[in-house]
């Protein structure tokens, strides 16, 4: 849930990378991570097995856009994969104010998106949300495997609800499309919060209508700009 810091004068969302077990989550961060400048995020924490899977969570906080004095920061979380962990993947998603759903595009783990796809929802519900209340974003991740599926396979499979999401075909390990995908579920949670601020006992009188709605994407150094 989003929070107000009044005296440090900043806004705070938490943004969940849900999705397919050795999908590509903790991949997106770690790209997040190398690509922003250093004055910008704070350091990533990784909790891992020695096998590199995510034991407990991985964390990152970056700070993005300015709205009227307030900065705005958010944490980026990714869920455990292994279905054994579920119960810190239900804590980790309990009050996100948006979710990246990383699916692995190889076809072999078609099944497994969906199996995710419906745990993810699962999850969701037993924390009081559901998929209409909450912004998310599709990742199609993996897209440079010789064996991915086609995207209309995919969105056939996991978009396919009265409600669309935008989805994003990537490649998390050459940092194809990670930012994009990171800007374009930011820009979806700034926009609900603007619609929302009344509901907040925070900086809603000192923001402008204008203002509310904005937003200034993150971005890559010029010598990784082209990794997106
Ligand atoms: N070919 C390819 N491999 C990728 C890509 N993204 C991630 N990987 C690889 O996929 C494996 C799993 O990546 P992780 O980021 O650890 O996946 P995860 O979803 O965090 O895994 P869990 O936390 O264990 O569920 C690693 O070997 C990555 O290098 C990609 O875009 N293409
Ligand atoms: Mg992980």
């Amino acid at each position: 849930m989003a929070s107000i810091h009044h005296a440090e004068r900043y806004v705070s969302f938490k943004i969940v990378y849900c999705g397919t077990p050795i999908g590509g989550k903790t991949t997106n961060l770690q790209h997040v991570h190398q690509c922003l400048d250093p004055e910008t995020r704070g350091d990533l924490i990784s909790l891992a097995t020695a096998q590199d899977r995510t034991l407990f969570f991985d964390f990152l906080a970056v700070e993005a856009v300015v709205l009227n004095g307030y900065r705005t920061r958010f944490h980026l979380y990714t869920v455990p994969g292994q279905i054994v962990y579920n119960a810190t993947y239900q804590l980790v998603l309990r009050q996100a104010d948006g979710v990246v759903f990383v699916a692995d595009s190889q076809l072999d783990r078609q099944r497994d998106n969906i199996h995710a796809w419906q745990n993810f929802e699962a999850n969701l519900r037993l924390n009081g949300q559901n998929i209409e209340q909450i912004p998310i974003v599709l990742q199609y991740n993996k897209r440079d495997a010789p064996n991915a599926a086609p995207v209309e396979y995919m969105e056939y499979l996991l978009n396919n609800g009265q409600q669309r999401h935008l989805s994003y075909e990537a490649a998390a390990s050459r940092g194809h499309n990670v930012l994009t995908t990171l800007n374009a579920v930011s820009h979806q949670v700034l926009a609900r919060f603007a619609s929302r601020v009344h509901e907040f006992d925070g900086p809603s009188s000192t923001l402008s209508h204008d203002e509310r709605g904005s937003s200034a994407d993150m971005s890559c150094p010029p010598q990784m700009a082209q990794a997106g």
